[in-house]
């Protein structure tokens, strides 16, 4: 069994077989700590401006429906993402030689799968420290990487980012790349991106590599098109965020009396994504004493995400320590994969 650094005391390891173990940094719902549960949302919702964690997005019916979401025709960032990883994977592994491989954010592992047959190509053990809030998905997609992969070693944190990257296991190859892929990077706000990737920074050790997948600043209609798709599953999935609240917090919100709007704020280079209450209305949070008014129009804004300008992002990793060591795009440079090193 590893060792690890300043590990809480909660933590629970779980060996699985020789080829994989999972270690529960702080419980298997770690996103809703009985100590911070629902306040956020009391704080958001009696906030001038109502606001929702876009973390209420992902219940079991949210993740399916961000699933489909990236099969969208409209919804390019994922298709963009995948061909960029599928022709410079090879490139990639060339450059940053064999690397014990650490995915924020795994979840399915599909783009994973393409940096672990390119280090499969080049041969040395194959390392994957997949980091995931939900262990259950976490521990199915490690399974099926196994199977795919005889010589693979996998070591799962079922953690929120922050505290994994605290407690990274040592490493048993020469270099690590973690990997922070989707353009999740987006969806924070840039206090949150500069702290996380500081915590990025503080988990390398000099020489070793970060691959960051950001969507691009483009044409406002492409973007829109992406957000507002036709077949309503943007509207469904933003929507959902309320019966996640209805089922977590014993919640009253009539689905039907709220719309999805989506648009893209030119001068904040960002998508923001609302449900708007189409009628005056109270809701009640039972579980958190909370009843909320809403006017007809008001807007409860539930996620942003931002698009980025290349070169201004290159330039802010670079006043991090991450040096930019090689950008690839799509054909249509509406997307960006960048390959950075820790300098010493
Ligand atoms: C997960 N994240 C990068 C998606 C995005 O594009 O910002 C979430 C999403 N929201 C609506 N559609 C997709």
């Amino acid at each position: 069994m590893q060792s690890f650094r300043n590990l809480p005391a909660n933590v629970i390891q779980d060996q699985i077989g020789d080829r994989l173990q999972i270690t529960y940094l702080t419980g298997p719902q770690v996103s809703f700590t009985p100590e911070e549960d629902g306040q956020d949302v009391i704080a958001g919702l009696t906030a001038a401006q109502k606001t929702l964690s876009p973390k209420y997005l992902y219940d079991d019916r949210g993740s399916e429906l961000f699933e489909q979401i990236c099969t969208l025709p409209e919804y390019y960032p994922t298709r963009a993402e995948i061909s960029i990883l599928s022709q410079y994977a090879p490139e990639i592994v060339q450059i940053t030689g064999p690397c014990e491989l650490i995915e924020l954010g795994s979840g399915s592992a599909t783009k994973a799968r393409i940096l672990l047959d390119a280090y499969q190509n080049l041969g040395g053990s194959l390392r994957y420290l997949p980091i995931d809030v939900s262990g259950g998905a976490l521990e199915g997609s490690a399974r099926e990487l196994l199977q795919t992969y005889e010589q693979l070693h996998v070591h799962g944190l079922v953690s929120t980012y922050g505290l994994a990257l605290a407690n990274l296991p040592p490493s048993l190859l020469p270099f690590r790349l973690i990997a922070f892929l989707g353009s999740s990077i987006g969806n924070m706000p840039p206090e949150e991106c500069q702290l996380l990737l500081r915590q990025i920074t503080q988990a390398l050790e000099p020489g070793e590599y970060l691959l960051l997948g950001a969507d691009l600043q483009k044409d406002r209609a492409v973007l829109e098109a992406a957000y507002n798709d036709r077949q309503g599953v943007t509207a469904a999935f933003n929507k959902n965020s309320l019966s996640h609240l209805n089922w977590r917090f014993q919640a009253d919100f009539i689905l039907d009396q709220f719309q999805h709007l989506s648009f893209y704020n030119p001068d904040r280079h960002q998508i923001e994504i609302y449900l708007k209450s189409l009628v005056d209305q109270t809701v009640t949070l039972k579980a958190l004493d909370l009843t909320v008014k809403f006017q007809a129009g008001e807007l409860i804004l539930s996620e942003v995400s931002r698009k980025f300008d290349l070169v201004e992002l290159q330039q802010d990793l670079q006043s991090l320590g991450l040096k930019p060591i090689q950008a690839w795009t799509d054909g249509d440079r509406f997307y960006s994969l960048l390959l950075c090193q820790l300098q010493g």
